[in-house]
């Protein structure tokens, strides 16, 4: 990418950040790709073998924990080799540099608070916390403490399962509600690396739109919220942000 490609629309992104009372960001799992990680429905994705529903609906769960238990396992092993790629950082140091900043993630991974972001919404819930299905007794797991064996609760003994939100279940209802109210009152709304194909998360962008919020995506591939977006960038998150994050904390100190 040439340093001019896209400079107007940095400058007008940049404006509105500086400018914003409430700026809102929705992640998906493209900001997360260059450290690594799959996304879901890209061509190496987690889905790429139309394994979600083997794998990401309670009824899987019923069905066969033990092979579940075994991807996610596997997700924490490999989460353990990665850390966050500039994009992450990027966001982290948008969030310091404007009035008040809201990240709403799908992802589940954990990188944008080890990036040093702040006021996370966790729609999808965390691959590190362990709950029971029987007493919901919660238990959250570091990096330092993963394992292959399959968790068992202390309280009860039942089988844990992994805290991420599967599909057929509904969203925590604090993280959704406190979404969907900033998405409705924010003043710009970035959209970042998500397919936007799962709802709710993907009609936050929809809210803020028709609540008069500037739209920025970022995503190389166009999705179905693209054509609300007022500034689009087809580049990778890790590529773009870090240039918006620049100019606003150069505008910020200068
Ligand atoms: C880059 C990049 C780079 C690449 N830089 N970008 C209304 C209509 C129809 C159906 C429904 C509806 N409301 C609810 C539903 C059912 C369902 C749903 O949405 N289905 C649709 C798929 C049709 N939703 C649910 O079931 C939700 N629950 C719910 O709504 O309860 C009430 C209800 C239930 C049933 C009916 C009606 C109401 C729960 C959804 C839970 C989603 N869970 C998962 C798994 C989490 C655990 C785990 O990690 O394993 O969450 S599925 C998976 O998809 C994961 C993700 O968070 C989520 C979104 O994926 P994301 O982030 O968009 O990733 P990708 O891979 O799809 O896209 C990556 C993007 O990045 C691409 O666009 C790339 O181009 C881009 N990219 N590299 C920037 N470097
Ligand atoms: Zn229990």
């Amino acid at each position: 990418m040439s340093p001019t490609e896209h400079a107007d629309d940095i400058a007008l992104t940049v404006d509105r950040l500086a400018s914003a009372d409430h700026v809102c960001c929705l992640t998906g799992a493209g900001v997360s790709a260059e450290s690594g990680i799959p996304t879901f429905r890209g061509a190496d994705g987690f889905w790429a073998g139309g394994r979600a529903q083997d794998l990401a609906t309670p009824e899987a769960f019923a069905r066969d924990p033990e092979k579940v238990w075994e991807f996610y396992l596997w997700r924490r092993g490999l989460l353990t080799e990665k850390k966050p790629n500039p994009g992450h950082l990027a966001l982290a140091a948008i969030e310091q540099h404007v009035r008040r900043f809201t990240l709403v993630t799908q992802n589940v991974d954990d990188l944008h608070r080890l990036a040093g972001s702040r006021n996370i919404i966790e729609l999808h819930g965390n691959l590190w916390i362990d709950r029971c299905p029987a007493c919901s007794r919660e238990v959250h797991r570091s990096i330092e403490d993963v394992s292959n064996q399959i968790p068992h609760c202390d309280s009860c003994g039942a089988m844990m399962r992994p805290g991420v939100v599967w599909f057929g279940e509904l969203l925590p209802a604090e993280a959704i509600t406190t979404a969907q109210e900033a998405a409705s009152s924010c003043d710009i709304m970035m959209v970042v690396g998500t397919a936007a194909v799962v709802q709710p998360a993907a009609s936050l962008a929809n809210w803020a739109k028709a609540n008069g919020a500037f739209v920025v995506e970022v995503n190389p591939e166009a999705t179905p919220v693209s054509h609300l977006a007022d500034a689009r960038f087809p580049l990778p998150s890790g590529q773009i942000l870090p240039q918006i994050a620049d100019s606003l904390v150069s505008r910020a100190t200068s």
